[in-house]
């Protein structure tokens, strides 16, 4: 069955909201998202493991899914919902024999060629970008652009698009409007660790408010 993205797709940050991931989940929550990405590129993996589990607690209580950024061990060994993958991470079909057929897995591509190629991959939706400059990557690749990501939502097929990069509350519209299912947003949500759950019940609001005027056009 395919994967019934929300439209927001929030993705944790320590070092931007100064917080740890349980307290990052807890005010996304708050805020409305029913599905979160764990990232973190400086916890060494027991650190990592260990905050995941709280967070995970958390998720639970509510409700919502947990994806864990990279880390396929981490994923398995706390039974989270799922992973995403990146292009130098362990190939999608190992991680599926790994979590099964259950778990989520997203793949990321930076380009029309990555994305061609991740639709023959055992995923459940496929991540593009960066659509626009991010800060918030090391060495990203360079900016896709709306074109690039109409491109990829003409040729994905089934699999749910997710657009990731520099998405905020004055572009994510658009973005949708583009092609894209979901889209994935650190900065523009965590900046601020006051403005978590604002942030994102705004950006949430602002997307309802436009399908609802779509709906009654
Ligand atoms: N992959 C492509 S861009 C990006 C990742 C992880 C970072 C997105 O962060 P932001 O702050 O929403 O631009
Ligand atoms: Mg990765």
């Amino acid at each position: 069955m395919s994967l019934d993205l929300p439209k927001v797709y929030p993705i944790t940050d320590t070092y931007l909201s100064g917080l740890s991931h349980a307290e990052q989940v807890a005010r996304l929550i708050e805020g409305g998202a029913s599905l979160i990405q764990l990232r973190d590129k400086h916890a060494a993996p027991r650190e990592f493991y260990r905050e995941a589990a709280s967070a995970l607690k958390v998720a639970r209580d509510h409700h919502a899914r947990l994806i864990i950024n990279d880390r396929v061990d981490i994923a398995l060994a706390l039974n989270a919902d799922g992973v995403h993958l990146g292009q130098t991470d362990i190939p999608a079909e190992a991680a599926r024999r790994l979590l099964g057929k259950e778990a989520i897995i997203g793949f990321s591509t930076h380009n029309i060629q990555q994305a061609r190629l991740a639709t023959t991959f055992p995923v459940d939706y496929l991540a593009f970008g960066p659509v626009f400059q991010t800060a918030t990557k090391a060495n990203p690749d360079p900016s896709t652009g709306q074109t690039a990501l109409r491109e990829v939502r003409a040729i994905k097929g089934p699999l749910p698009l997710v657009a990731i990069g520099g998405i905020s509350l004055s572009n994510a519209l658009e973005v949708l409007k583009a092609g894209a299912d979901s889209v994935a947003v650190i900065a523009a949500l965590l900046g601020d660790p006051t403005k978590i759950a604002e942030n994102l019940s705004k950006m949430l609001a602002a997307i309802a408010a436009q399908a609802n005027e779509a709906s009654t056009d």
